[in-house]
Parts: C-alpha cells; sequence; structure tokens
C-alpha cells in the first residue's frame, strides 16, 4: 500500500513486464475492438434496421413538399428548392386497425404503438438523379452496371417497402414532360422487375409495389388519374419499342442472335414481344398503382397516398 504515485509505477510495471495475461487481453482487445464498434454503432442508429419508403420522380413533382408536409403534421408555408442530395426523414404510421390511418395524428402524444419508417427524399433533377437510382439499386439490393461486387447485396437490400413515385399530374399534358417522367418510370420499374429475377432458386425477394402520386389535382389542368394512366401507359410502350429497336441496332451480330435476344429480354419491361405496355403486365413482379392527390391547395389532399403507403409497411 504506497502513495498513488507508487500504486500507478506498480500499475504500469506489471502491465509493461511482459507477461502471458496482458498479452492475451491485449491481443483480444484489439482484435475485438472493430466488431464492438461497429455493433455499438449499429444498435444505436436504428437506421439499419428501420424500413424504407422511396420518394422518386421528375424534378418539381413535389417529393420535398409532400416530406415537409408528412414531416411537420400539417401544411404550413414552406420553401423549396431543388434537392440536391438524397435526405431521410422518421416517420411512423399508427398500428390501429379501428381507424383509418392519419398523417396530422401526433403519434408520441397518443397511446397506440406505431410502426417507424424512413421516408427517402431524393433529388429528381436530370444531372443529380445518379444518386436517387443509386439507391434506388442499393436498398432493392440489385447491383449497378458498374458495381459488379456480389457484397453490394448490403444489409440494406429487403428494406425496401415501397416506392412512391411523384408525378405533376398538370404538367403532363406536356409531350416534354411526358416523355421525361415516363423514361425515369421506365428506369425505376426496369429496376425493380431485374430484382425479381436476382432470387436464387425458388427464393424470389418480395416485390416491391409502386405507387404513381398524380400530384397537384388543386390544379384546373391537372390530369384525373386514369387519364394519367394510360398516358403513362401510352410513352412506356414507346419508349420500350425505341430502346429495344436501338438494342438491335447497336450492331449486335446476328450470329449472336440467342445472346442479343437474352440481353433485350433483359431490358424489356412487362410482357416480352407485346406491343402495347400496361401496367397489368407487371403485376406478378411490381404492383402499380395510379392515386391522384395534391399537396399545396384545395382538392383531395394527401390522405389516400398515406393510407396506401400505411398498406405497404
Ligand atoms: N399547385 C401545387 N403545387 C405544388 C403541389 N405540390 C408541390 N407543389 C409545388 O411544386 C414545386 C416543386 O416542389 P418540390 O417539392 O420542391 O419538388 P421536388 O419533387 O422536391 O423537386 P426536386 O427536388 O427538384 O426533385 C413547389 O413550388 C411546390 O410548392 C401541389 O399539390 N399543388
Ligand atoms: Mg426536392
Amino acid at each position: 500500500m504506497g502513495s498513488p504515485l507508487e500504486q500507478v509505477k506498480d500499475f504500469l510495471e506489471f502491465t509493461l513486464t511482459p507477461s502471458p495475461i496482458v498479452f492475451i487481453v491485449g491481443i483480444a482487445f484489439v482484435l475485438l475492438f472493430p466488431f464492438l464498434l461497429h455493433w455499438a454503432i449499429a444498435r444505436g442508429s436504428g437506421y439499419a434496421t428501420l424500413p424504407s419508403v422511396l420518394l422518386l420522380g421528375p424534378s418539381g413533382a413535389g417529393k420535398t413538399s409532400l416530406v415537409t408536409l408528412l414531416e411537420r403534421r400539417g401544411p404550413r408555408p414552406s420553401q423549396t428548392h431543388t434537392t440536391q442530395v438524397v435526405h431521410s426523414v422518421e416517420l411512423a404510421v399508427a398500428d390501429d386497425p379501428s381507424k383509418p390511418p392519419n398523417y396530422r395524428d401526433d403519434l408520441d402524444q397518443s397511446e397506440s404503438t406505431a410502426s417507424k419508417f424512413l421516408l427517402v427524399d431524393t433529388p429528381g433533377h436530370g444531372k443529380l438523379r445518379g444518386a436517387a437510382l443509386d439507391r434506388l439499386h442499393r436498398l432493392a439490393g440489385v447491383a449497378t452496371a458498374g458495381d459488379k461486387n456480389k457484397k453490394s447485396k448490403s444489409k440494406e437490400a429487403s428494406k425496401l417497402k415501397a416506392v412512391v413515385f411523384l408525378a405533376d399530374a398538370a404538367a403532363l399534358a406536356d409531350q416534354d414532360e411526358l416523355s421525361a417522367t415516363a423514361a425515369y418510370l421506365y428506369d425505376v420499374l426496369l429496376v425493380l422487375q431485374k430484382r425479381i429475377g436476382t432470387g436464387t432458386g425458388s427464393r424470389h425477394p418480395a416485390s416491391v409495389p409502386v405507387l404513381v402520386a398524380a400530384n397537384k389535382a388543386d390544379l384546373f389542368t391537372a390530369l384525373p388519374p386514369a387519364l394519367v394512366k394510360s398516358h403513362l401507359e401510352a410513352e412506356l410502350s414507346r419508349i420500350r419499342r425505341t430502346r429495344s429497336k436501338a438494342l438491335l441496332d447497336s450492331g449486335v451480330g446476328t450470329e449472336d442472335v440467342d445472346a442479343a435476344g437474352a440481353g433485350e429480354q433483359d431490358d424489356w419491361l412487362g410482357e416480352f414481344g407485346t406491343d402495347k405496355f400496361t401496367f397489368d403486365q407487371l403485376k406478378e413482379v411490381v404492383e402499380v398503382e395510379v392515386i391522384g392527390g395534391n399537396i399545396v391547395g384545395e382538392g383531395p389532399g394527401v390522405d389516400k397516398w398515406w393510407a396506401w403507403i400505411a398498406d405497404k409497411l
């Protein structure tokens, strides 16, 4: 029993003298520390485990406006600008089968239990869209073209519960806007269709449903949901024809017809060889629903979209 200084000296002498115990404890600590750290972080963040709903759609469709509305549980004047990065917010729906889900409910105050999920806002601008498609690939567990590494099927895969594709129903009467929107939707649906093919053997990943949210129903120029659907189907048919023709014209030799045919089939959305595309052709792999609504102004609001999301969680 010496002074504190001597105790420190004894301790240092003990730890610094080569001894098997100190050596083994040291090695074990060095080897286990990274695992413990990873475990602590993964557990603490909760982000590794929450189901996700991905918001996609062209720029100006209203994705950020929707996230803001749902996050604040009510309309409040908000300024939105072009989204630059992928951004997630944590939301919750009540697990109460007795009444319809309502995004205005404050679940922290209520007694009922709630299911939490992440709503992921993405940039819709053409130049920034890569980030959105990357996130879709990652969440869907589909490797991107440049990423052949099987490891990319991260833990995030299978956390994707649904995709909400926002479209500006008031702008869809314009042919350019319709083409741009349909081209984006084509890419999204193709990823989800390919995803079903990635399962080994009979174990297919669960299919991810898509809601085409026809936004801005408050504007008198807005197309009704039935027209949004038929316009999109017609445009998707056209895109499919153009793309398959481009693939055939791209100088794939006739001797490779079999190989080329297989490649073409991979990039073909819906029933192979059909002339007209319909969302119905996807029903085995991706269930698509078109519902109208609006985030600002007078109209049906977002209640039906919220109920759709709640149903898919
Ligand atoms: N009239 C009307 N305008 C809306 C509605 N929803 C959104 N807007 C407006 O549409 C504009 C674009 O909305 P954002 O939410 O920024 O669009 P975004 O999809 O996030 O666009 P990016 O971030 O560029 O991909 C904003 O000025 C909104 O106020 C709606 O239901 N009706
Ligand atoms: Mg935005």
